[in-house]
């Protein structure tokens, strides 16, 4: 097998955020690491091969699961990290799931549906002897939405003669569940809502908020941030960001992105900058909703100058450690995405529920658990966080209250 452990920074990092004497070494190891190659062709007839991961971290809390990345950047470094992440993110959940992730380096951009039809049929080809209802239930993530996973489930159902939720986030009509689109990007106004409340007092009623990124957890963290009160002024994608002083219009962003898949900055209107000069904008909550490592140590620092107040990921490890630090050290509300961002795949354990009981839920009582979810997560590592001294510390209490479940879970008692 691959090199199965943690890369060591990561682990370092991890373990400098609890302070504990020992640890569990099984925590920083995967258990399966799968890596296959993707060979498809193309609508001309050209043949082309890719690399495929499943990174199946730890299932002491149920099935593995998490989500699928189609990004010409991925590594397997990243998905361990990723994998490692989604372990602490899916016990958060207090649903029960372990932790997984996975993908390929081939780029769905400017591809036809035929390509991207033909790709995910030979990925899955090579997947589905790994996963099953009972074993790992991968979903989407960066590049991989809709209409990604009705061919790779379509083709799933087909090769195996299974139709037995081996994938969330399907469309309604292959037993999707109602919400689960809008899942990540609302939970993550809910948590950031409890957050303000709690917190200052306050409301994201009139508040500024700028949100990196335009895809599946941008737009509904921008339509939930709207719908309570909020001005969304910014938004991003790979290439440049927009800032609308006066409030986007989401319905825009949507036709722009969803229906033409094309570039934000084909906003009417919008004052055009470079994508990481984002978080220069003056706002009083910030939402990272794009990739790893979009807020750096500069990034940071400009938001405290502005006075920005709160930062809460959408994206999976949004902030670099230097990032953590500095905003932690001028007393910013930070919330670390194995926390906010935890809608998402909570929304796909109810998925699973659905599947398994054979019903259909309506879209407000699957919002209705994603926000009770989400505000139970608040309350668990705000109080596991204000237990150790370490107050609104929410690294801190949400890697403490994974970690110690994750450890009860093992049966062990170091
Ligand atoms: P999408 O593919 O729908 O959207 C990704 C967005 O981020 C796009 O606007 C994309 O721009 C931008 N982006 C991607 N990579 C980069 C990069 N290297 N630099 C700058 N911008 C980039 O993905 P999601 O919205 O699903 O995922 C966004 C984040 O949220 C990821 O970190 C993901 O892991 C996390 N997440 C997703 C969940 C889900 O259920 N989908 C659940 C929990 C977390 P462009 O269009 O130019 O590529
Ligand atoms: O990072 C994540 O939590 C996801 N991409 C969603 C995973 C899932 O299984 O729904």
């Amino acid at each position: 097998m691959e090199n199965n452990k943690l890369d060591l920074a990561y682990e370092k990092e991890f373990k400098d955020s609890l302070g504990l004497s020992s640890y569990d070494p099984r925590v920083f190891e995967a258990e399966h690491i799968h890596l296959f190659d993707v060979t498809w062709t193309d609508e001309k007839g050209e043949k082309h091969t890719n690399k495929g991961y499943r990174v199946q971290w730890n299932n002491k809390n149920g099935p593995y699961k998490g989500g699928l990345r189609f990004h010409p950047s991925v590594t397997l470094d990243l998905f361990k990290r990723l994998a490692f992440e989604q372990t602490f993110k899916n016990i958060l959940t207090t649903l029960p799931m372990g932790g997984a992730k996975g993908g390929s380096d081939f780029d769905p951009h400017g591809k036809s549906d035929y390509d991207i039809k033909a790709f995910c049929e030979a990925f899955m080809d090579k997947l589905a002897p790994f996963i099953g209802v009972e074993t790992d239930v991968p979903a989407g993530d960066i590049g991989v939405g809709g209409t990604e996973i009705r061919y790779l489930y379509e083709r799933y159902m087909k090769v195996t003669g299974k139709h037995d939720c081996s994938l969330t986030g399907k469309p309604l009509d292959l037993g999707g569940s109602l919400c689960r689109k809008e899942a990540t990007g609302y939970g993550l106004c809910y948590i950031t809502q409890k957050l303000l409340d709690t917190c200052l007092s306050t409301s994201f009623k009139d508040k500024t908020v700028v949100i990196s990124g335009s895809g599946n957890v941008a737009i509904y963290a921008a339509e939930k941030a709207m719908q309570l009160g909020a001005k969304v002024v910014a938004m991003s994608d790979s290439t440049s960001a927009i800032h609308v002083p006066n409030g986007i219009d989401l319905d825009i962003v949507k036709e722009i992105k969803e229906v033409r898949k094309g570039r934000i900055k084909e906003y009417p209107g919008a004052i055009i900058i470079p994508t990481k000069d984002i978080w220069k904008i003056k706002c009083d909550i910030a939402l990272p909703c794009a990739t790893q490592n979009e807020i750096d140590l500069e990034g940071a620092e400009a938001l405290v100058a502005n006075g920005c107040k709160v930062v809460c990921e959408g994206s999976n490890m949004s902030c670099t450690e230097e990032a953590v630090k500095y905003l932690q050290s001028h007393n910013i509300y930070y919330i670390p995405g194995k926390a906010s961002n935890a809608g998402g795949v909570s929304v796909s354990g109810l998925e699973i529920e659905q599947n398994k009981a054979g019903e259909s839920w309506s879209f407000e009582k699957v919002d209705a658990r994603l926000k009770g979810i989400m505000e139970t997560i608040f309350e668990n590592i705000y109080n596991t966080a204000k237990k150790d001294g370490r107050n609104n510390d929410f690294v801190y209490g949400a890697n403490k209250y994974a970690y110690d479940k994750l450890i009860e879970e093992y049966g062990t008692n170091l």
